[in-house]
């Protein structure tokens, strides 16, 4: 908050960044414009300068359009809600044209989990035009880890009939507490299953510790935490769900949207473009054994995958279009100053 005297009159003026709420006359501008508000005190009225602005040559900002809105003051408005303030401590915005940036990411390679139907490889990621594009393809060739004698899923299946690439910052990058978010656009067709997650870097699954800040199939977006229970593999999972017809069906899955987790000591909370989809306190996120340990209170690394049919998925119809793809805009990641 910052104040200045004009002919006598004090001006306690205070900038925010924000989003418009949802369905309010500046939903338009969500996605297009950076919103600023300012907050300003002129006698006994608060004025709050909506101000929606574009950044131009990075450095920049031109100003779009303003409306005011003014209230009477009273002693509850007069301080503004004490907002938490965070810092950018790493961020990638995918601007370099080309593979994923190797100092950030690592990709998984081949038949990973969930007996899904792609097999990973690089080749499916690419940076283009400031978004990083995981790319569904439909590709056949011989599975290369075939053993016709083996139970393992994966290499049980004697072709590959789909491609696509899964990345993470294991071993890379990794953090505890922070707001972790991603703007992207999600492929919702039949089949398709995008995310954007983390992991415990300590334990095995799920003992590590599960957030699907992001997560999408069979029409419905996915907002989970998972620990540990007393049986191996198996977790207990905090899910929310919505489905995407409530917020707009496919015109809304054209659009880019962000998803973000706000985790520290005490909660984690995911939003979809603000809204709240699920909330859970740390308290009750110990895993489940013998040991107790509580897997958020460890730092995670980040996973952004478009995954295939298995065992969530659904099922790939004729209709399904391929290459089909999920789209990145940038992935930031803040902790609190
Ligand atoms: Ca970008």
């Amino acid at each position: 908050m910052k104040s200045l005297v004009c002919k006598g009159q004090t001006f306690h003026l205070n900038c925010t960044e924000f989003l418009p709420p949802l369905n309010s006359d500046l939903t338009p501008f969500r996605n297009v414009c950076k919103c600023l508000i300012l907050h300003y005190q002129i006698s006994n009225h608060l004025i709050k300068l909506y101000m929606l602005a574009k950044t131009q040559l990075a450095l920049s900002l031109i100003f779009l359009g303003f409306y005011t809105e003014a209230q009477p003051l009273n002693k509850e408005i007069a301080k503004p809600a004490k907002e938490v303030a965070y810092k950018l401590v790493w961020a990638d915005e995918f601007n370099t044209n080309g593979p994923p940036d190797s100092e950030n990411w690592v990709f998984e390679e081949g038949f990973k989990r969930n007996e899904e139907m792609q097999w990973y490889q690089r080749d499916n990621a690419y940076c283009k035009d400031g978004l990083l594009i995981i790319e569904g393809r439909k590709e056949q060739r011989p599975n290369p880890t075939y053993d016709a004698a083996s139970q393992d899923w994966g290499k049980k299946r004697q072709q590959i009939a789909y491609t696509s690439s899964s990345i993470n910052t294991r071993k890379k990058h990794s953090w505890q507490y922070g707001r972790f978010e991603v703007r992207a656009k999600i492929p919702v067709d039949n089949g398709l299953w995008p995310a954007f997650w983390t992991l415990g870097v300590e334990g095995q699954w799920p003992a590590n510790g599960e957030i699907d800040i992001m997560e999408y199939y069979k029409g419905k977006i996915l907002a989970n935490i998972a620990c540990g229970t007393s049986r191996a593999y198996q977790a207990e999972w905090y899910s929310k769900t919505k489905d995407i017809t409530e917020l707009g069906g496919k015109a809304w899955a054209d659009q880019f949207h962000v998803w973000r987790m706000d985790w520290d000591e005490n909660e984690i909370a995911l939003y979809v473009d603000d809204l709240v989809m699920n909330k859970v306190p740390l308290s009750k996120l110990k895993n489940k054994d013998s040991k107790g340990d509580n897997p958020f209170m460890q730092p995670h690394y980040i996973l952004l995958n478009l995954a295939m049919g298995g065992l969530n998925g659904g099922d790939i119809t004729s209709d399904t279009p391929f290459p089909a793809r999920f789209e990145v805009d940038y992935v930031r990641v803040y902790q609190k100053e």
